[in-house]
């Protein structure tokens, strides 16, 4: 086993690995930028390396400092956590180069699904559903043209490099496919450094399903179920369940074990996700995570496991400790992300909290690195805190949830409480009846009253 690993992220997510660490006897060392002194993670952590100035690009994506950091510690592996370095292939090779473990798959897994058109072969190859679309990348405004004709408009164009939304653009017939196509390639080179794009067939009202999936060095694959996301706006998740309501037991066994096809196909280890759109019940690939996810918690609060703790055993080539059909799932779970925005205007409100009370009780979870007094910098992205709440169905799941968003208090910046509260009302909501595009359509009707 690993004596001592550094957390290569800040905020929430490197307290929760931290916390993995320490329940399995394992020292941590916290970097930081200097924005970041005062944070939680590096209170916590048994020791700390200052890596920078605050801008990320100095800091928490210095390559360089990081390694720096974990060679002058001694330190064993290095977990990425999310966003950051986290899917950098090339971070993940040189972490390995020093002799230092990865927390993590391969590089060259991270390298083919970065690429979202090898992604989608190596799902093709391995008989996953695809959206329909073309093989490889579009090249000129021609060859867009002839394959929209066979596929059907409307028609999304996507950038190779993409995630996010950025460089993509849908179009309902031949003179908007031009102009999505420039602008998409526009976009997409700006965002990415490649204007390369590929097509797809445009889902209008999909749900977006994922599948957690863990593996280890030793050819066994697990899924722990999936997760609804297709509460979003702007691409940023809010609010997010397991189980879906979308889903019965056929269709949940049928795309679970079609993403742990998929992973045997790769080789993959350690955890995943795999991300399908859900439409007219049918699904279909688009994306592979290579990495732990923001709202990993409900699916242990539906499995008990914790899965920051299974990716540091497999990285130590351990085999996983349980085999699929050892895992139960239990009732319902819900996670709210908390962002100090304004809930009307999502405007980022970095300051000081000036009061701060966190719910608790059966069934109640909050990640966050916020404590009273503590200064949330405007440097970095907004979210402050995590809720997670568990109940036996998902009646009591709402019910409890609406109880501990009450129970939150947050004062000094403003919050997305509000908003959570009132979508969580909302009688869509509460049937279960939405799409990846509900949430904007409820912002946007102005049915979201003003707190
Ligand atoms: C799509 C789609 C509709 N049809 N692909 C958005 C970013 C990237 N992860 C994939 N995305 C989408 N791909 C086809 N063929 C709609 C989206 C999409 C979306 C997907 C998941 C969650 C939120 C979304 C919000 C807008 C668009």
């Amino acid at each position: 086993m690993f004596e001592k690993i550094l957390i290569a992220n800040r905020g929430e997510v490197a307290l929760r690995i931290h916390r993995a660490c320490r329940d399995m006897g394992i020292k941590t060392v916290a970097v930081h930028s200097t924005a970041d002194h005062d944070a939680m993670h590096v209170r916590l952590a048994n020791e700390s390396v200052c890596i920078g100035p605050p801008a990320a690009s100095d800091s928490y994506l210095n390559t360089a400092a990081i390694i720096t950091a974990a060679t002058i510690t001694n330190t064993d592996a290095i977990h990425p956590g999310y966003g950051f370095l986290s899917e950098n292939a090339d971070f993940a090779q040189m972490v390995e180069d020093h002799g230092i473990t990865f927390i993590g798959p391969l590089p060259e897994h991270i390298r083919i699904m970065g690429n979202k058109i090898t992604a989608k072969q190596v799902a093709q190859e391995a008989g996953i559903p695809c959206v329909p679309g073309s093989n490889g990348s579009i090249d000129s405004e021609e060859e867009a043209l002839l394959l929209a004709e066979s596929i059907g408009y409307p028609i999304l164009i996507k950038a190779t490099s993409g995630g996010g939304g950025k460089g993509m653009k849908s179009a309902d017939n031949k003179d908007q496919l031009i102009e999505a196509y420039r602008i998409a390639r526009r976009e997409a080179n700006v965002a990415f450094g490649n204007s390369e794009v590929y097509m797809e067939k445009y889902l209008q009202r999909p749900r977006h399903i994922e599948i957690q999936i863990l593996s280890d060095i030793h050819g066994n694959v697990v899924h722990l179920g999936e997760r609804d996301c297709s509460l979003q706006r702007n691409h940023q998740k809010m609010l997010e369940e397991t189980p879906s309501p979308a889903l019965n037991f056929e269709m949940r066994e049928k795309i679970s074990r079609t993403a742990c096809q998929m992973i045997r196909h790769l080789g993959y280890r350690n955890a995943g996700t795999i991300e399908f759109l859900y439409e007219n019940s049918e699904f279909y690939f688009i994306e592979m995570n290579t990495r732990l996810q923001v709202e990993h918690p409900i699916t242990e609060a539906i499995t008990g496991i914790d899965i920051v703790r299974e990716q540091i055993r497999i990285a130590t080539g351990a085999p996983l400790g349980f085999t699929q059909s050892e895992i139960n799932f239990s009732g319902h779970a819900i996670e709210c992300r908390i962002n100090a925005e304004d809930p009307k205007t999502f405007i980022s409100s970095p300051g000081r909290i000036s009061k701060f009370h966190t719910p608790g009780g059966l069934g109640v979870r909050v990640d966050s690195g916020l404590y009273l007094g503590y200064t949330v910098p405007h440097n970095y992205d907004s979210n402050i805190a995590k809720l997670i709440v568990h109940g036996k169905t998902r009646n009591e799941c709402l019910m409890r949830l609406r109880r501990a968003l009450d129970e939150f208090v947050i004062e000094g910046v403003k919050t997305t409480v509000p908003l959570q509260m009132e979508l969580i009302s909302d009688s869509d909501f509460i049937n279960g009846k939405y799409d990846i595009h509900w949430l904007e359509r409820l912002i946007n009707d102005k049915k979201f009253i003003e707190n």
